[in-house]
């Protein structure tokens, strides 16, 4: 149990200052990571927490230009809202810098240069990019819509149609627009650096597999997270690619080489250099050496992160890393799943879910507002799937666990102690340390359930621990022997074994509620947690000493939790109840808007009126635009028993070339008539959906005939 010679460096993701963090977010990679520095500062190791925000990319330029102010107006904004945030809701970063920060500007720099210095590392290629004349710069993906070539959806960005979720380039757009000008870009040529990550991948692939580097044992693979070495696999597998590092932008850290005027780093090559920074920034603040926490031996990386940034964390930044040298790569990268809010996933757009500063603002007149929510995430966390943040579990996770196991398990401790023994704990006697055998050998999984990153387990055994406490005494029942003689010689025992479980109960509250740990410490007299002091109590606990001596004074009795469902003051009840509401009115709102762009199913018929439609599969042998038109298409259509010329109105969303070969339903007895001097005889039948996207109808099977009759 005593600490290791190990130092841990452990890092959250550095969110993007362009806007709020939600419940999502804190779930994923701040909760946890805080979790674990608590837990690991207790047990006395040596920890450095850093974080802070991601500056530069297209994410903050873009939001500067919707809000039209400048990128440095809203960094400053969101790294300030974020920053605070966090402090209010006991993240406990050592340092939450900014990549802003000249000191990084110059971390990222020297980091690029050692790289282009080394030569095999970089690669220069001169590539076509879309440029906007009128602003005169090149686009950035995001900069870049037009219609996606896989759904054709109209809006689709550069990097990815957000509609069907491809992934895609900007030169695969159909129609692409700027985004700034709002006129179509032109190619043009410009030059960018390209970092060799196919260089890397035979030590990446041991790295992952086999926890091996350099021929020697890293880490436990093991001990990954399954769907971390997963997703990094299937990266692997897939070849890894030559990787553009540049861009040509006007904000981020500029790239240090002749030549290079307009260009900087690609965020995601400055981004986690931040962490360096970041440490950079602390170490000098603190007078310390920086490199003792990135570079030797000793060195335990840890990034805590969301799924979404595995491959940045666990293939990119470590074969930056090794390309650069002397640094020490993460022993692991506990990525969690997503959280998603009652059900459905968090959407900003739809007003979907939470922001961490509104649930604060929301609750400002609840006094234990953090560790609620601190518990109902921790309890709940998406380790190795994704999990649910339900309203009715927050009320309940807060009342029935720290509320009625651990706040009632306390105050009996408390009330009892005060009222047998003046508040003094009593000489320990009898065979206590036999009786706290189970929950020494609790607060042991505990740990290694932390050290494991089972954070959620480790919370289930937290509150294992208190239930504990709660049958021992009920079993016991004191308050009978006192009763029966108040000097009982039992009580000391009884009441000596429960306040070991109080002491190591506010101990194991730390990581998870550490307001409410503070509290309860007060109350039993403990002082402020210091450094190591976990390991010592398990220490004195296994030398059959007691974690609260004899004669230790603890406090008056206080109420640790008051519940949420309070039938005497609903107030806490009611605003989980207007969150509750607010949810509900935006879900008949959904449902309502999608109902209602469909017309109404037309008046009945009769079937001889449907019987006399003659519909036939076909085939589209040929099309072309008919001339001066935008919208409609001349097609030829073989319908088995003859060919058709059919004109139809469809050209403003299917290319002629994309349309031959195509399998139709045609009306073919239809009136002929003249479109544009064109002979159209019959109808070729597509269904439209509610944004008038067009789809063919046509036979499941393929290899139906043409001319087959559809009844
Ligand atoms: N800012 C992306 C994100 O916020 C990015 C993370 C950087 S971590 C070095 O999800
Ligand atoms: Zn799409």
């Amino acid at each position: 149990m005593s600490p290791s010679k190990k130092r841990y460096l452990v890092t959250s993701a550095l969110p993007y200052a362009n806007g709020a963090l939600h419940l999502g977010h804190l779930a994923g990679a701040y909760l946890p990571a805080d979790i674990y520095v608590r837990y690991l500062r207790m047990k006395g190791e040596e920890v450095l927490f850093v974080c802070g925000s991601d500056e530069h990319g297209a994410a903050i330029t873009m939001r500067a230009k919707k809000e039209g102010v400048s990128p440095k107006e809203i960094i400053d904004k969101y790294h300030e809202l974020n920053k605070t945030t966090f402090e209010c809701l006991g993240i406990s970063f050592d340092i939450y810098h900014r990549t802003s920060d000249p000191l990084h500007h110059e971390t990222a720099q020297q980091f690029f240069l050692r790289l282009y210095e080394r030569g095999d590392q970089f690669e220069e290629r001169t590539t076509e990019q879309y440029y906007d004349e009128e602003y005169q710069q090149f686009l950035a993906d995001r900069y870049i819509v037009g219609t996606c070539p896989k759904c054709g959806y109209e809006e689709a960005y550069g990097d990815q149609c957000e509609k069907c979720g491809s992934a895609l380039s900007p030169l695969e757009l159909i129609n692409p627009r700027s985004v700034l000008s709002g006129k179509p870009p032109v190619l043009r040529q410009t030059t960018h650096w390209y970092f060799r990550l196919d260089k890397h991948e035979g030590w990446l692939r041991e790295w992952i597999s086999q926890g091996t580097l350099d021929g020697r044992p890293h880490h436990d693979p093991a001990k990954w997270r399954k769907h971390v070495v997963g997703q990094c696999t299937s990266w692997l597998d897939q070849g890894l690619q030559p990787r553009a590092i540049t861009r040509d932008l006007d904000w981020g850290v500029p790239v240090p080489l002749e030549g290079a005027a307009g260009k900087v780093l690609y965020v995601w090559f400055d981004a986690p250099i931040g962490y360096i920074s970041a440490t950079r920034r602390w170490a000098k603040d603190q007078g310390q050496d920086w490199e003792a926490w990135w570079k030797g031996e000793e060195v335990q990386l840890v990034h805590f992160i969301g799924k979404d940034n595995i491959v940045f964390h666990c293939i990119v930044f470590p074969a930056m890393l090794k390309a650069h040298g002397e640094f020490a790569l993460p022993v692991n990268v506990p990525a969690n799943q997503f959280l998603n809010f009652e059900g459905q996933k968090f959407s900003k757009s739809r007003g979907w879910g939470l922001e961490q500063h509104e649930y604060l603002e929301a609750f400002k007149d609840f006094p234990n507002r953090e560790d609620a929510l601190r518990w109902a995430l921790a309890r709940n966390l998406p380790e190795n799937r994704d999990s649910d943040f339900k309203w009715d579990e927050f009320v309940e996770f807060h009342d029935k666990e720290l509320a009625d196991n651990l706040g009632n398990f306390i105050n009996r401790v408390v009330v009892l102690t005060n009222k047998y023994f003046g508040g003094k704990v009593p000489a320990l006697s009898g065979p206590w340390t036999e009786i706290l055998a189970p929950v020494r050998q609790l607060a042991r999984q505990w740990s290694a359930s932390i050290e494991d990153f089972n954070l959620k387990q480790a919370a289930l055994l937290f509150m294992e621990v208190s239930s504990w406490g709660n049958q021992y005494l009920q079993e016991q029942a004191p308050w009978a022997l006192y009763k029966e003689d108040k000097q009982h010689p039992r009580l000391a025992e009884i009441m000596g074994v429960a306040l070991q479980v109080a002491a190591l109960l506010s101990m194991m509250a730390e990581p998870y509620v550490p307001f409410s740990a503070a509290r309860l410490r007060k109350l039993l007299g403990m002082g402020s947690l210091r450094k190591g002091e976990w390991a010592e109590a398990m220490e004195a606990l296994d030398a059959g000493m007691p974690i609260l001596p004899e004669g230790h004074q603890i406090g008056e009795p206080q109420i640790l939790f008051a519940k949420i469902a309070d039938r005497k003051d609903d107030s806490r009840l009611k605003i989980v109840e207007q969150q509750k509401a607010k949810l509900k009115a935006l879900q008949e709102k959904a449902e309502d808007t999608v109902a209602l762009p469909y017309p109404p199913v037309a008046p009945q018929i009769a079937y001889d009126d449907f019987a006399k439609l003659d519909i036939r599969t076909g085939t589209i042998l040929a099309a072309e635009r008919v001339p001066k038109t935008d919208k409609l298409l001349k097609l030829t259509v073989d319908i088995g028993i003859e060919k058709r010329t059919v004109v139809s109105g469809i050209a403003h969303q299917y290319e002629p070339e994309a349309v031959i070969g195509q399998r139709v339903l045609l009306l073919a007895n239809l009136a002929p008539r003249k479109l544009r001097d064109i002979l159209s005889q019959g109808m070729i039948l597509m269904a439209e959906d509610k944004e008038g996207k067009l789809v063919f109808v046509q036979p499941a099977d393929p290899t139906m005939d043409n001319g087959a009759k559809v009844s």
